[in-house]
Formats: structure tokens, sequence, C-alpha cells
């Protein structure tokens, strides 16, 4: 199976670039949903999974993904130093990849330890200039919980839970558990009004591929006012894009708040590692006493931004596992028929980019509609971020979920981390989720042994 999609694969492209005619056999290929991410699909179930560059990159490309590699793991120090200085004077964490551990997912702290791969958003209530939330006077649009030598963290969060004891239409009884957050030891007192937002490291494989998907795709999925009365909306966010200055469709961060993977990019080294780009020239922590107030050179290279930038464009998706096992088949039938699609929608094909054709024209299947949706108070975060309010998060890609215990050691999901299993991220859908969320609920446990063997197979 391996070896024949391989090459298969390969036809599939060398026909994209210089668009020779499909044979019935290539066409059925191409609908192939074990192909998560087209041609851009690997074939590795094991902990590396999401951590290979595409299979088909031409020229030098895989060179610059390599130097985005090095790039994403460098482990950043205190300025000066011969080698990734510039980090703080207050942070998040050391690197990207200590968050986004093996290019997957992180997690909320266990008990006792200090929070890594969860960060917490602030602002005050408002709007900034150009729509976004508005930094919180002091502490700026993330709580950083860590500081260099001599100067002081923001604050240090504790995480509480309390628990739900919920009910299957079987009897069988579940448990959502529900984080609190104590904010501990602020340098100086929180301001009154403050809102936050926590949110755990997404995983970042098959992001390319998403950001090469046309604008009218996604905005073809929007129903903001459900138009067609199926209880689902789905309404595009638009961040403002810092270049271009002015709103660009998200795509990027649980409310989709983020246009451009580069922006992305630039905005973590920024905010959670303290290192400055020409994106963003001052400190996080600039105006604060942390700061020493001195407008230096950009802490990293353009050049530098480029490659890890690319290397998050050019990470490729798991094939599936078992995509037609008769449970999972059933499986998927049940996803579908709970309206699970009309959200998490199977797939999409990527536009056609002249200048990077290894993106161009892929049949992918994300499980998104990269759209946002209320999710109900009990997600919320009361905290707006651009046209998102608090209920309001993009719809996750369900691509590769199943492979997250193997490859993080962990079954956290949801945009903070709250959910320990993914029936427990399905039962806390609400709003636009509940219907499917209901539907779920009355299954038989054979049938939702089947919904879950379908999403372990992504
Ligand atoms: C402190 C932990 C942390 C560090 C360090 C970190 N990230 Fe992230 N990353 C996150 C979180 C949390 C999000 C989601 C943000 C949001 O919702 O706005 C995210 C989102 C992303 C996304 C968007 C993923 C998606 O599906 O929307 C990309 C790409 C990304 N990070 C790349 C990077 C890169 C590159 C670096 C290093 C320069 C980095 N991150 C460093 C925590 C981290
Ligand atoms: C109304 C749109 C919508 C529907 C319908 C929907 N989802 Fe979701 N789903 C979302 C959103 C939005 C999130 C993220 C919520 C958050 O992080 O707080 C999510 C999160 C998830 C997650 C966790 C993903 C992650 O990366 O942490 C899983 C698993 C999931 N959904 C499965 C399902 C299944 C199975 C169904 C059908 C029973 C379903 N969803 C129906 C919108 C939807
Ligand atoms: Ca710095
Ligand atoms: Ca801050
Ligand atoms: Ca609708």
């Amino acid at each position: 199976m391996k070896l024949k999609s391989s090459i298969l694969g390969a036809c599939i492209i060398t026909c994209t670039l210089s668009s020779c005619t499909k044979n019935d056999e290539l066409l059925q290929y191409s609908e192939n949903e074990w192909l998560s991410g087209g041609a851009q699909t690997v074939f590795d179930q094991g902990a590396g999974a999401f951590s290979h560059p595409f299979p088909y990159l031409s020229g030098d490309k895989l060179r610059v993904h390599e130097i985005g590699d090095l790039g994403f793991e460098a482990t950043f120090v205190t300025a000066p130093a011969p080698l990734n200085p510039g980090l703080g004077p207050v942070y998040n964490n050391v690197s990207c990849a200590s968050c986004h551990i093996a290019d997957g997912r992180g997690r909320p702290p266990y008990p006792g330890e200090q929070m890594k791969s969860l960060l917490i958003r602030l602002s005050a209530p408002g709007t900034d200039a150009t729509g976004g939330p508005l930094p919180l006077p002091g502490f700026g649009g993330q709580l950083q919980q860590f500081a260099l030598a001599g100067r002081v963290p923001e604050a240090t969060v504790d995480i509480l839970h309390t628990y739900l004891n919920r009910y299957f239409d079987d009897g069988t009884g579940y448990e959502l558990a529900v984080p609190e957050y104590q904010f501990l030891n602020p340098y100086i007192p929180f301001p009154a009004g403050m809102q936050f937002s926590p949110r755990v490291a997404p995983p970042v494989f098959g992001l390319g591929l998403l950001e090469a998907v046309p604008e009218e795709t996604i905005l073809a999925y929007a129903d903001e006012h459900d138009a067609d009365g199926d209880g689902i909306s789905g309404k595009p966010n638009y961040g403002y894009d810092v270049i271009k200055q002015r709103p660009v469709l998200g795509r990027f961060g649980w409310k989709a708040a983020q246009p451009t993977l580069k922006q992305q990019t630039a905005g973590a080294y920024h905010e959670d590692m303290g290192i400055t780009s020409s994106y963003f020239p001052y400190e996080s922590a600039y105006g604060q006493p942390q700061d020493d107030g001195l407008q230096d050179d950009s802490e990293l290279t353009d050049s530098l931004l480029h490659a890890v930038t690319f290397y998050v464009q050019t990470l490729a998706v798991p094939a599936r596992r078992n995509a037609d096992a008769p449970k999972v088949m059933e499986g998927k039938t049940i996803f579908m028929n709970a309206g699970c699609g009309s959200c998490h929608r199977p797939s999409m094909t990527t536009g056609v980019n002249v200048a990077f054709p290894e993106i161009s024209n892929q049949k992918i299947f994300p499980y998104s509609d990269m759209l946002l949706h209320d999710m109900g108070s009990e997600l919320s975060d009361n905290r707006g971020d651009y046209l998102a309010n608090g209920n309001e998060w993009r719809t996750p890609p369900l691509w590769g979920i199943g492979l997250t215990k193997l490859v993080n050691g962990h079954n956290y999901y949801l945009h903070d981390g709250r959910a320990r299993s993914l029936m427990e991220a399905i039962m806390w859908h609400g709003g636009e989720g509940a219907a499917s969320r209901d539907y779920v609920k009355q299954l038989s446990a054979d049938d939702r042994a089947k919904l879950i063997a379908f999403l372990e197979s992504l």
C-alpha cells in the first residue's frame, strides 16, 4: 500500500505540473481519502508522523525547510550570546518546538507542573485601532509567566478543576473537567475588567495546504445568519495583516485571527519567546519595567523568519490508518449523520499557485471549514478576537488527530486542552454544535465506539 501510494502520488504531482491527461486510476486515486494531504501525504504512523517535509519539494526548497526545521527547534537564550540570542525579557517558552511538541499539540500542565505549552491571551474591554483585542495596561496582549534573570515574570497561573457529571441516553455516565484559572503573583495588580483566553499550542503540519485554499472556497461555506436554516452558521474572521495594513481573512489560531503563516510565526517569536522581527520591532514588554526601553535592531533576521515560516508551510500530513475498515466506515457515516461534517468539512481543494506548484490543486481532507462557530457559553472565553466573540471558535482540522496520543503522549483536546479524550471533546460541543452532541448522546455504546474509531483513523 505504502509504496504504491507513493508512486501514484508522484504521478499526481507530475500531472498537476505538466497537465497531462488523467486516466481513470488516477482520478479514483485522487478521490482517495487515505491521502489526507493529497500528494503531500506521508506514510508514517509512528511518533515522527507530524514531522516530515512534503514528499514533493522541488529544487532547493527542501534545504529551506531544513534550515527552518533547525530554527523551529532552536532554543533561544539571553542576549548577548553567540547562538540564538534575544530571548525575553518576558516569555512563555524558549523554542517553537517546546510548545508544538514533535510538530503536534501542547497540553495544560499536570498538577504541580509549570504551564509551558498553554498560554494566556489578555485584553482590556474594547478594541484597538485595528479592530483587535485591546492590550491590558501593564501586561499587553499575552501573559508571560517567565522572565530573564533579574526581571519579574508578569504573573504565574494555577489551574484548578471542577467536574460536571452527565449521562448518555443509555445511562452511561461521562465527566467533563472544567478548568478554573487562578492568576498568582502579578508583578502589579491586574487592572479591573481583565479578559483572558487560555490556548494550547495546536499541531503545525499541513498548514501550507490550508493557507493555499482559495478565499472563495472558505467564504462559500459561510452562512453567517444561517440563511439555509440548518442551525449551522459559520462566520469568517478577518484579522489584521500588519504588512498589508488592512483586514484579511483569518485562518490560523483557535479563533482564526491570523491571516498568514508568516505573521503567525513572527507573532509567536514576538509574544511567546520575546524575539523581535521586522514584523514586530518592539519587545512585547515594551513600556513595562521588564524592558530596558531601548529600541534595538530586530533579533530575528528576515531570512530566518522566512525559513521557519516555510518549515510550517511544508510539513506533510500523515496518511489515514484503516480508513476502509468496516467499523471506521460505519463511524464515518455516523459522523456525517450527526452533522459533524457541516463544520468539520471532509475535503477542500487548494488553489493554483504557479510559484508554488507543490501546494497547488491538491484535494485535501482537513475536516474543517476554517470558519468560526458559536460553540456555546460553556466553551466561551468571554473575550473578543477581531470578529470572533467569546463563544466563537474556528473549527479545528481533525486530520492526524488519531495520532495525538502516539506523537504527543497525551489525549488533551480543545482550545485550552480541557478535554481528556476525543469523546469528552465531542461532549463539550454546545451552541451550533449542540445538535451534534445530542445526536452522539443518544447513540449506543457500539456506535459511539465506531465514531471514535473513525476519528482515530484520521
Ligand atoms: C508558548 C507556547 C508556544 C510557542 C513557544 C510557540 N507557539 Fe505556536 N502556537 C501556540 C498557541 C497557543 C497557538 C494558538 C494561538 C491562537 O489561538 O491564537 C499557536 C499557533 C501556532 C500556529 C497556527 C496553527 C493553526 O493551526 O492555526 C503556527 C503556525 C505556530 N503556532 C507556529 C509557531 C512557531 C513557528 C513558533 C516559533 C517561532 C511557535 N509557534 C512558538 C503556542 C506556542
Ligand atoms: C458547529 C460546528 C461544529 C460541529 C457541528 C461539530 N464540531 Fe467539532 N469542533 C468545532 C469547533 C469550533 C471546535 C473547537 C472548540 C474549542 O476548541 O473550544 C471543535 C472541536 C472538535 C474536536 C477537538 C479538536 C481539537 O483539535 O482539539 C473534535 C475531536 C471534534 N470537534 C469532533 C466533532 C465531532 C465528532 C462532531 C460531531 C458529533 C463535531 N465535532 C461537530 C465545531 C464543530
Ligand atoms: Ca528580546
Ligand atoms: Ca505580556
Ligand atoms: Ca446554515
